[in-house]
């Protein structure tokens, strides 16, 4: 685990962001935590935030045109990423981010900020059974524009409908990387590392051996 990482796993257990529990996922599977990008609810911590995403894109080495935040919860992810971006890597990215209902009038359509065109990278929060990534891209389909590749905090690695975890089947599907800032190998790491938080790792092992990969 690299240091930014564990600072990372360190940031989103002080902000109540990973918390541990009982929690019915989107996919219906029973989940011993949960992840609440939501809470990283303070200017300092949406920053911060940034910070992490835009240093796991730039370790990934992955080249793009432009930054994309699918409504509602890609959206202020995808900013800070792009702040981030251009304040401590002087990278100056276009970004944009879409309306999940069309308006009629000013601006008009569905998608605000630079065009999503080009080579798109997704800013996105947690892939648990990659539902939720499945409608991003069509949207990128829809507008002709190729995804470079998706960028999550969280990488739960559970499987898909297969036998290969749900990330590897969205990278096999649409052929682009998923990148994520942390996975679960890396949260049962410090899980395992820590006095106070050890007593969870064992309803967590269980939860992985029943959906991970
Ligand atoms: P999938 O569509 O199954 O990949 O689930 C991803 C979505 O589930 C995320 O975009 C979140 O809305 C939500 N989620 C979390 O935010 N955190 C978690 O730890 C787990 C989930 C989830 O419901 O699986």
């Amino acid at each position: 685990m690299q240091a930014y990482q564990r600072e990372f796993i360190q940031f989103a257990l002080e902000r109540g962001v990973l918390r541990f529990g009982e929690f019915t996922l989107k996919s219906g599977r029973v989940s011993p935590y949960f992840f609440n990008a939501g809470l990283f609810d303070s200017g300092l911590a949406l920053a911060k935030l940034g910070r992490f995403y835009a240093q796991a894109l730039m370790d990934s080495g992955l080249s793009y045109d432009v930054v994309f935040g699918p409504a509602y919860k890609g959206i202020p992810l995808a900013a800070t990423t792009a702040v981030a971006l251009a304040e401590h890597h002087q990278r100056d990215m276009p970004w944009c981010f879409n309306r999940k209902e069309a308006k009629d009038h000013g601006e008009g359509g569905t998608l605000v900020g630079a065009p999503l065109a080009g080579n798109v990278v997704i800013v996105d929060d947690v892939i648990t059974a990659g539902t939720a990534i499945r409608e991003v891209m069509q949207i990128i389909q829809a507008q002709g524009a190729q995804a470079a590749g998706v960028l999550i905090a969280l990488d739960r690695q559970e499987r898909g409908t297969g036998a290969l975890s749900a990330i590897q089947e969205v990278e096999r599907d649409f052929n682009m990387p998923v990148i994520s800032i942390v996975s679960l190998q890396q949260v049962l790491e410090y899980l395992a590392e820590s006095a106070e938080l050890k007593q969870y790792l064992p309803a967590v092992e269980r939860y992985r051996e029943d959906y991970g990969i």
